[in-house]
This record gives structure tokens, C-alpha cells and sequence, in this order.
């Protein structure tokens, strides 16, 4: 470490500080299972500071270095243990009134006790930070991750001694070279603000597993599949389904298996969330899980769902809360999607980034389809490869993390970007990349229409399975009839989801139909569109913009309010707008 002298002139004249920290990245090969493992939660009371000028970086803060080469004491610019405690998980936006629009780096720290109970390694899991993560433990460097919305895992099993410091720097900047980059339409959280935990493994530990029904048709088969820690191990691991009275082996060379098996589940579907409690066992190592079982194919323009056609009755969903931001907790979690059973959905698109794993493990109990995305949003440097290598970490991250929730029936690889070569090339390649890591899954990304000659005609449609479209007819683009039009033009042989549709209103506001920023307008919106979408054969599925209004900084007048004003709902759910009774309606058809 260049700072270990900690000197005051070696932290000041060193613009070069972060090329020490440019190494250990944690990437999606190294994310373990945590499947019913007994973990140790490191959630609670953290120490914290804003960081604005990343005095803990070049400063080395994280040594704690209090006394200078000749013995005499330093004076410090921090004091761990006197900073203000905050809670983690939590967005720091929402914890003072001015942190609400800070935007850098932040350090988190907090110290543990560590008593080995006979594991071998001992990995840290963070469930998220936004959007550049970088962790120390007892004065060393241990690695960082980037991508602001998925988990990531470092093995510290060296660094442990009995009372441990840990010191996080998490720094939300927005930057071009980022997933999403500097331009979003939503609120950019910072913190850490999912679980951090600690994983206890034996020796050899299953760090990736999937069960899955072999997607042919026939329903009577099952796919195991397993990654142990050791490339070099074999043996045999077992997979047990008590409920179904299965036991199968599953063969192992050089770390990984695959098995697949005769088995006859009952399907898991949004009337019958059945799930089963899945064991799989290596050695000294077991994960669980509750996994339910289904098949999603497409045929011409029709979703199948366990052979039936299915109509993806949905709405798009932000992971915000008014009190908690992207830290929601798993009760807020059940009330947007008992707010979407109420609507007569059954899936829901969580916009824009990797929503909290919990989503989807709820979704799957209470039986509500998902499309699930990466942040790959609007402008993003689709030329850099690093950025691309960012992107794609993100989407292997995700996959690794909900592969096996059945609620989660597509991966979206991005939305609304423009039909340019080099974004066709990046989002062709994060497509093929999804399709070959999980065959039991559709891929889509959220299009743009040709709003020139009026048709659909994306490029990027040729690498999907489902086509998602994003149009604003009735709000940004002012003649409702081009909708028709559009559909009158186009002959997909995909299904077409649209993926997103809406207009502003603030809750309670009224005036005419055509009167910006009422109910109903946005309502009239909403009957048009519904109306136009009944007719065509090939949409397939419909999630409106938005379940309830959210933060955006871009939203600056009196109605907005530095909110996007297109939900169903106000940003507080209590307020159910107009448009919300109109979709209402449509899905009960
Ligand atoms: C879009 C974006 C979404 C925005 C929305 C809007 O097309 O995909 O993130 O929030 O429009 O309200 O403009």
C-alpha cells in the first residue's frame, strides 16, 4: 500500500491513489449460494461519514495508522468510533435532510467479533451497494465491486482475527462509463443498502446450484445442476426433493455437475404457486432452497406458460419506498404486489435494475410472473468494452443470484436505447450471453417504435424471444391514432409485450381530458390505449408505467415536484388515481 506511512504530504500530492485499489474485483464467479445457509447478518448500527474528496482512499483512513514513523501521534482526520451511527442496510439519501441529493463517496465502518466454529472459509456477502464498493478488513485492502443493484462476495478468511474492523467506502458518482450511466429517470440512492453478511464453508462448498424442469415440453424431468469452490474436486453431490419421495445423484468433475432426471412436479403457476423445498448436498456442504417448477417457451406470437398461452397481465414497479428508498423491506415488497393482485395482474416488470432477491422469492410464493432487467438504460457507452464487461457482470450476477425463482420468466437486457451499431452489437451480445447461461428463460429488452414511419422495427428484436416496446402515444408523443398505425404497420412473429405506456397526473389534480398533469388526462391516456390494445393479436403482454410515483431529480415543476408523476398510485400508495381503475377494469376482461 502506497499510503502505509500515511505522511499528510504523501496523501496530498498523489492524484494516482486509486490505482492501488484497481485490483481484486468481485465479478459473478465469485458469488456463492447463500440457499438456506445459516449466515451472520453484519446488518445493524454502522459508524459513518460522508467522504466528499475521498480522504479515506488517499489518505488510507482504513489503516488506522494513529502514530507516525518516529512514534509521535498523528493528527487524525477521522474518528471511526465517534461517527455518527447509522443503520445498514439503508440509503443515506434518507437519513439527514442534507444527505437527501449527496452524491460521491461515503465510508461505512464497524467492528465484529469472530470465533471459528470449524468452517474453512468465511465469505462476506454484500447484498448491494451503490454503486462502487471498496472493502477493507483490519487495515488490508480487499477488493471492490461496481454495478450498483446486485450482490457480490469476497473471500476473507485471511484478513479475520478475533475482533475485526471492517471499513466500506461506497461511492454513488455518477459517471458515462457506468450501468446505467449519468443519465437515469430515477433517484440515484447511495449506500449500502441490502444485507451484509458473513457465509461460514466447509472446505469444499456448493457456490452455485439450479433445479430446473427441462424445458421440451413433456414436463416429467428435472435438471440439476452444481459448482463446488474447488475446480479440481469430483465425487458425487445429491439432490433431494423429499415431497416428490426423489433422490438423484449428480456426477461431479473438476467442480461442476450436471444431472438431469425423470420427475413430475406440479407446476408452479400464478393460481398455483406451488414451490418444494429443494436439498442439494456435496461433501460436508448443504444448500436449500423452495423452488417451484414451470416451462416458458414461446411459439409464433404467443407466450406459453406450461403449454397454455398466457396474457401477461402486468404494471412496471421502481424499487422505492417514500420512508426507505431502495432499502425496502419485504412487507412494502408484499403490498406493491397485493396492490397488483388487486389490479387482476399477474406480473410485473421490475424497472429499471435489479430489484432485492427478496422480490423474487416473494413473487414466487405468491405466485406473480416477473420480468427482471439490468440497468442498461438510455445512453450508455456502448463502444467502451469495459463498460460492456460492466453490463454483462451485472446480467450473470442477476442470473446466478434468481436462476432459480420460477416467478422470473424473462431477462431484460436494457431499455430504450437507440438503434445504432454499436448499442445492436452490445445488447445482441448480453442477449446470446443470458441465452446461453440459462436456457429455461425468454430474453427481451424494452424498444423503441420507429416513430418516423411509424412501425415497430428494432433491430435488436432478431436476438429476442419477446419483443418489449416502450411508447409515450397520448403524453410525449401527442397523436394517439399513430398507436394504431404503429400496430397497423407491423408484423411481428414474436409476441410483443409493451412494455411501457402512461401519463403524468398528480394525485387529486383535476380538469378536462386534455389538461396536462390531471387525472383525467392521464385516464384518458389510459382508455386509448387499452382500447387500441384489445384489438391487436400479437400483444401478448402490457405493463403500464408506473405502480406509484417515484423520485426523479429531472421532474422540476409544481405538479412534479421532483417526482415522476406516472403512477396508478401517489408515492405514498394510499391515493388510488383514476387511470388505476381504467387498468383495473382492462385486466379483468
Ligand atoms: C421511459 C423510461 C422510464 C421513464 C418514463 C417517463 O420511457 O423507460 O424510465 O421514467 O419513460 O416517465 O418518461
Amino acid at each position: 500500500m502506497k499510503n502505509e506511512t500515511g505522511t499528510f504530504q504523501t496523501s496530498i500530492h498523489d492524484e494516482d491513489f486509486l490505482e492501488q485499489f484497481s485490483g481484486g474485483r468481485a465479478g459473478w464467479e465469485g458469488l456463492i449460494s447463500g440457499a438456506g445457509r445459516d449466515t451472520e447478518k453484519l446488518n445493524g448500527t454502522w459508524n459513518f461519514s460522508l467522504d466528499p474528496y475521498q480522504t479515506c482512499l488517499r489518505a488510507g483512513w482504513y489503516l488506522e495508522a494513529s502514530h507516525d514513523a518516529s512514534g509521535r501521534e498523528y493528527p487524525l482526520d477521522y474518528d471511526f468510533d465517534q461517527w455518527e451511527p447509522v443503520p445498514v442496510p439503508s440509503c443515506w439519501n434518507l437519513l439527514k435532510k442534507e444527505y437527501l441529493w449527496y452524491e460521491g463517496p461515503a465510508v461505512y465502518t464497524r467492528k465484529f467479533t469472530y470465533v471459528n466454529r470449524g468452517e474453512k472459509t468465511v465469505v462476506l456477502k454484500i447484498g448491494a451497494a451503490n454503486y462502487d464498493a471498496k472493502v477493507f478488513v483490519n487495515q488490508r485492502y480487499v477488493g471492490h465491486h461496481r454495478g450498483g443493484s446486485t450482490p457480490f462476495c469476497f473471500d476473507i478468511t485471511s484478513f479475520l482475527g478475533h475482533d475485526n474492523r471492517i471499513v466500506i467506502v461506497v461511492d454513488n458518482t455518477r459517471n458515462p462509463n457506468h450501468v446505467p450511466m449519468t443519465n437515469t429517470d430515477w433517484f440515484n440512492y447511495g449506500g449500502l443498502y441490502r444485507d451484509v453478511e458473513l457465509l461460514r464453508l466447509p472446505k469444499v462448498a456448493i457456490t452455485d446450484f439450479s433445479v430446473a424442469l427441462v424445458p421440451d415440453g413433456a414436463f416429467d424431468k428435472l435438471r440439476a445442476s452444481v459448482t463446488l469452490s474447488d475446480p479440481s474436486c469430483g465425487g458425487q453431490a445429491v439432490v433431494t426433493i423429499a415431497e416428490l419421495g426423489l433422490r438423484q445423484e449428480i456426477p461431479v468433475r473438476n467442480g461442476q455437475g450436471e444431472v438431469t432426471f425423470g420427475a413430475k412436479p406440479e407446476l408452479w403457476g400464478p393460481e398455483s404457486p406451488r414451490l418444494y423445498d429443494v436439498e442439494v448436498r456435496f461433501g460436508e456442504d448443504v444448500v436449500t432452497d423452495r423452488i417451484g417448477f414451470r416451462e416458458i417457451r414461446v411459439a409464433g406470437t404467443e407466450i406459453r406458460l406450461n403449454g397454455r398461452a398466457i396474457v401477461l397481465k402486468g404494471i412496471c414497479i421502481h424499487e422505492e419506498s417514500e420512508a426507505n428508498g431502495k432499502s425496502v423491506t419485504d412487507e412494502e415488497i408484499r403490498e406493491n404486489f397485493r396492490l397488483l393482485k388487486d389490479l387482476n395482474a399477474n406480473y410485473a416488470r421490475l424497472a429499471h435494475y435489479p430489484h432485492s432477491e427478496n422480490a423474487a422469492r416473494i413473487a414466487d410464493e405468491m405466485g406473480i410472473l416477473l420480468w427482471e432487467e439490468i440497468p442498461v438504460y438510455w445512453a450508455i457507452h456502448f463502444r467502451n468494452k469495459d463498460t460492456y464487461a460492466d453490463a454483462e457482470n451485472q446480467l450473470l450476477e442477476l442470473i446466478r443470484r434468481d436462476k432459480n425463482r420460477a416467478s422470473v420468466i424473462l431477462w431484460s437486457v436494457g431499455n430504450e436505447n437507440p438503434d445504432t451499431d454499436d448499442r445492436l452489437n452490445f445488447m445482441k451480445s448480453l442477449a446470446l450471453r443470458a441465452k446461453a447461461v440459462d436456457g429455461s428463460r425468454l430474453v427481451t429488452a424494452a424498444c423503441l417504435v420507429d416513430r418516423v414511419n411509424l412501425i415497430i422495427n428494432d433491430r435488436l428484436a432478431d436476438s429476442l424471444d419477446v419483443i418489449g416496446i416502450n411508447e409515450y402515444y397520448g403524453w410525449y408523443e401527442p397523436n394517439i391514432e399513430h398507436l394504431q398505425v404503429i400496430f397497423d404497420h407491423s408484423k411481428p412473429t414474436k409476441p410483443v409485450i409493451i412494455s411501457e405506456f402512461g401519463a403524468d397526473a398528480r394525485a387529486g389534480e383535476r380538469g378536462s381530458k386534455d389538461d396536462l398533469w390531471t387525472e383525467d388526462k392521464q385516464l384518458e391516456v389510459y382508455r386509448i390505449q387499452t382500447q387500441t390494445f384489445a384489438k391487436i393479436p400479437y400483444i401478448k403482454g402490457t405493463t403500464p408505467w408506473i405502480l406509484f410515483d417515484f423520485r426523479c431529480p429531472r421532474r422540476t415543476n409544481g405538479f412534479q415536484d421532483f417526482y415522476n408523476r406516472k403512477g396508478l398510485l401517489s408515492q405514498d400508495k394510499k391515493t388510488k388515481k383514476l387511470a388505476y381503475f381504467c387498468m383495473k377494469a382492462y385486466y379483468s376482461r
